[in-house]
């Protein structure tokens, strides 16, 4: 494949190892190495990464960039690892000039003005005020109590574990959001107002056309195959942050974090569990699922082996989408039908990715429940491996990479939050409930740790 200034680039694909990385950049004899991270996890990867290519001796500067890199993990985790040239990029099209200087005569410029720029970074966040944490015990003192006597919760439908394969995937092409598809084309703006924009709407127009005609051919030449599975079980909470799942005649407890940032007198400090009814108030219920698209991965070769990065990333992209879409498409019945607790929801496709419903479906990873760990807890639950193939990296990143699991929940009061900086306090608490290391904690946790 071309690359910038006529170089070549050696796509490595996704979810690689650090060491198959490093040894085809040192048999091909890369001039640079370039790292991408989605999620939290692998930011640890890339720090292992940096910290191999001194081992190695290595000389090639390090690229990073992806959606939960930034600057300043860049500048304290990484760049320290490595003393040949550590380098955050934004934007992918930042790269090129960057990746231009690194190749010519101004590369230890750049180096040494970035190594500058970092080590400015890095006092700032030495110097950083810790913010206005409170105690644990009284986070969860104010956490918001939901009015469980007049409460009933719906007993779903279905009792356990139901798997779906081979969804029909027109079915699910009903539910494609295609605002998040041009932010992966890098066109800002919402979907339908991004078409008639100023200065992107023709290209926009343009692109979801070939988007559709793709649409079309992924549907009627059975391109992917979606398999999905969801289960439901009795849960109540314990008035704190853990939540006691029935299965199988086995207790299973899902561990939930809290935010402990200092509010305003009447407002709260959310965590999942708050969504469960307590266990003194009577019997709940709580539902995950998991869903993924198999069969991208044979046309992004082909793509790729024809040098058609267009066609490559456009099938990536839709099936991200056409994941996406399915977690929609089995929330929604779930609501109306595997749970049962919303039958007379009449809703649009807008109105659905304005979730104007009631309930949430938190994937671990996300602000709410940053914790990666969790997916393990879900995986067991769902059998998700076993019943449709997702399988997880030692990073916790599912693969196919077309793959979304999360929890439902049901009280019409549940929502979304971030959770913000958590206390040591907390830390060491739910490290004792999970049965982990302080460390391995610490690990896990390290992006919501004061
Ligand atoms: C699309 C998307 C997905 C897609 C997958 C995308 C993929 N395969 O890459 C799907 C729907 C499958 C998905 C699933 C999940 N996702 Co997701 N996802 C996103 C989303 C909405 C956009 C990411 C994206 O593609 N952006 C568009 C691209 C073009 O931008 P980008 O990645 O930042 O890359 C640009 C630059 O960073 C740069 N760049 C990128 N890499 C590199 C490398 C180099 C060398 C250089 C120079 C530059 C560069 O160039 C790009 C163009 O400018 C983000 C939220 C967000 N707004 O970022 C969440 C997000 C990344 N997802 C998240 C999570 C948690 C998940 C799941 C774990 C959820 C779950 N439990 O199921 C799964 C994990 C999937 C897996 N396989 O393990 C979290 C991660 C948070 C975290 N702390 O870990 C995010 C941040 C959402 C959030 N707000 O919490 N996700």
């Amino acid at each position: 494949m071309l690359g910038c200034n006529g170089y070549d680039v050696i796509d490595m694909g996704v979810m690689v190892p650090a060491d198959k990385i490093l040894d085809t950049a040192e048999r091909e004899g890369a001039h640079i190495i370039g790292l991408s991270g989605l999620i939290t996890p692998s930011l640890d990867e890339m720090v292992h990464v940096a910290h191999e290519m001194k081992r190695r001796n290595m000389k090639q500067p390090l690229l990073i960039g992806g959606a939960t890199t930034s600057r300043m993990h860049t500048a304290v985790k990484i760049a320290p690892q490595y003393d040949n040239g550590v380098m955050h990029i934004l934007d992918a099209s930042r790269s090129v000039t960057a990746v231009s200087t690194l190749l010519g005569k101004e590369k230890s410029v750049l180096l040494q003005k970035t190594n500058d720029e970092y080590e400015g970074l890095r006092q700032q966040f030495a110097n950083k005020n810790k913010k206005d944490l409170i105690a644990y015990k009284d986070a969860i003192a104010a956490k918001e109590q939901l009015d469980w006597d007049n409460y009933i919760p719906t007993k779903p439908a279905v009792d356990g574990v139901q798997v779906f394969k081979d969804f029909d995937l027109g079915e699910i092409a009903k539910y494609l959001d295609w605002s998040p598809f041009f932010i992966a084309w890098e066109m800002p703006g919402r979907y339908p107002q991004v078409l008639s924009d100023e200065k992107f709407g023709a290209e926009a127009t343009k692109l979801l056309g070939e988007a559709q005609k793709m649409v079309e051919r992924i549907v009627n030449e059975k391109w992917f195959t979606a398999d999905g599975v969801i289960g439901f079980w009795p849960a109540t909470s314990n008035n704190a942050d853990t939540i006691t799942i029935e299965a199988n005649g086995a207790e299973v407890k899902l561990e939930s974090l809290r935010q402990q940032s200092k509010k305003a007198a009447g407002h709260f400090n959310f965590s999942l569990a708050d969504f469960v009814m307590p266990k003194e108030k009577g019997q709940d219920y709580m539902g995950a699922f998991a869903v993924t698209i198999h069969g991208a991965k044979k046309h992004i070769d082909q793509f790729a082996a024809e040098f058609d990065d267009y066609n490559k990333i456009m099938v990536q992209v839709l099936a991200d989408r056409f994941v996406e879409a399915f977690a929609e498409c089995l929330h929604e019945k779930s609501r109306k039908e595997y749970w049962g607790y919303a039958k007379e929801e009449h809703l649009t496709n807008k109105d659905l990715i304005w979730e104007e419903y009631d309930g949430i479906r938190p994937a671990p990873g996300y602000p709410a429940c940053p914790d990666h760990t969790e997916k393990h807890k879900l995986f067991d639950l769902l059998k998700v491996t076993d019943n449709i193939g997702i399988t997880m990296t030692e990073s916790l990143a599912m693969d196919p990479p077309a793959s979304v699991c999360g929890w439902y929940f049901a009280h019409p009061k549940s929502h979304y939050f971030g959770l913000g900086k958590i206390g040591r306090d907390q830390l060491e608490d739910y490290a004792k409930r999970k049965g982990m290391s302080i460390e391995d904690a610490e690990r896990w946790l390290s992006p919501v740790l004061e």
